[in-house]
């Protein structure tokens, strides 16, 4: 397995994404003018990045979000905000952190009852004005941010410290998303999101299956194998729970990650289906490693706690360990997703990759 960042040259700037096509009847069929198609299944466990990815894609590729479409993002973006705010809230008295001002402490009213705040979610609200300066008191407190660095605790998400951080933008009754906001917000898949590319020799379709344990049921009634599975993992989950498990249940995400990446390495139906492994929000990773020992939720770790290589690199093991017990063939890379540059080499490892499987399997090499 090679893990080593290596920047590729990215070569798709011709690329444009083609409509919405489904190909079901064959993982490798070349079109009349000797286009490639290629299936490729976007996998993982509940927030990993799968969305963001195909957010990516369709950035890349040629769709900027046009104004009239950034607008719909709107009620979700704030939901995030108002949602992040009002679980910190809640958890600094779940957990008896006081806040130190008393600025902060009426600050944190304004957030604790959600139903107050449902009217800022609809579509063109009329925001308050006053709300921005109380999140940023809120957000200046050093009792909250002690709250904020344990969100791991309460499913605190990925992204919060940038709504957050974003109040006076976003809390702006004329806001407009930017790609930014749009890539970094939270919103679970529902149902299978499907979209086919043009990349010149290749078409490409990506099928992005929702992660939460509902929606991995749909996983097993596909009909046909796909030409690869991109198979998404979040590095900086070690020390999450499942949000869904049952109370009695306290899964470890990392745990969770890799069951189900053993389930699909031994599901007799991908036997033939090479996996490409994306570990990915290493720049939370990089970020959580410095106040969140590894060493804490793996006893079996033995590298220094800060050292993030080495971090890193242990969970990787862990996929690559199964890799090997199933004698499946893999590739892995460490990724940012919501980092387009990132994607960009990123997304020309994959279709290389693609592209050389098609290639054998045709005879062509
Ligand atoms: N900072 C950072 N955030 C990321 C990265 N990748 C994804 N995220 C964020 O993580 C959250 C979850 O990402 P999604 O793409 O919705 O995850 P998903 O795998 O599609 O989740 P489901 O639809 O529930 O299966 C979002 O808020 C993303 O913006 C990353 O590399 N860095
Ligand atoms: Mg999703």
């Amino acid at each position: 397995m090679a893990l080593a960042s290596r920047e590729l040259r990215w070569s798709c700037c011709c690329c444009r994404q083609v409509d919405r096509h489904v190909t079901t009847n064959s993982t490798i069929k070349r079109w009349p003018a000797g286009v490639l198609e290629a299936r490729v299944l976007v996998l993982g466990a509940s927030d990993t990045g799968k969305s963001t990815f195909m957010k990516q894609m369709r950035y890349v590729f040629g769709d900027t979000f046009p104004v009239a479409d950034r607008r719909r993002y709107h009620p979700h973006i704030r939901r995030n905000l108002l949602e992040s705010v009002h679980k910190m809230v809640t958890a600094a008295d779940d957990f008896g952190i006081p806040l130190t001002t008393t600025a902060a402490q009426e600050a944190a009213e304004r957030f604790r009852d959600m139903d107050s705040l449902a009217q800022y979610l609809v579509e063109d609200a009329e925001m308050d004005p006053s709300l921005p300066e109380a999140t940023k008191v809120l957000w200046e407190d050093p009792g909250f941010q002690e709250t904020y660095l344990r969100g791991n605790e309460y499913h605190l998400m990925t992204n919060a410290d940038h709504f957050v951080t974003s109040a006076a933008r976003i809390l702006q009754t004329e806001y407009i998303p930017t790609v930014d906001d749009i890539l970094r917000m939270r919103y679970p898949t529902r149902n299978s999101v499907m979209s086919t590319y043009d990349l010149g020799e290749m078409r490409m379709t990506l099928q992005d299956m929702g992660g939460e344990r509902s929606e991995r049921e749909e996983w097993v009634r596909l009909l046909h194998p796909p030409t690869a599975i991109l198979f998404l993992a979040s590095l900086s989950e070690y020390d999450q729970c499942v949000e869904e498990a049952q109370e009695e249940e306290s899964k470890n995400r990392v745990e969770e990650s890799l069951d189900i990446f053993e389930a699909v390495l031994s599901f007799p139906f991908f036997d033939n289906t090479p996996v490409i492994l994306l570990l990915n929000k290493s720049d939370v990773f990089s970020r959580k490693i410095r106040h969140h020992p590894l060493s804490q939720y793996f006893s079996h770790y033995t590298g220094e706690d800060a050292d993030e290589e080495a971090g890193r690199n242990f969970l990787a093991g862990l996929y690559e360990r199964l890799a090997k017990q199933h004698r499946k063939h893999f590739v892995a890379r460490f990724t940012e997703a919501t980092n387009t540059e990132n994607f960009k080499a990123i997304f020309s490892f994959v279709k290389n990759n693609v592209s050389r499987t098609m290639m054998s399997r045709g005879g062509l090499l």
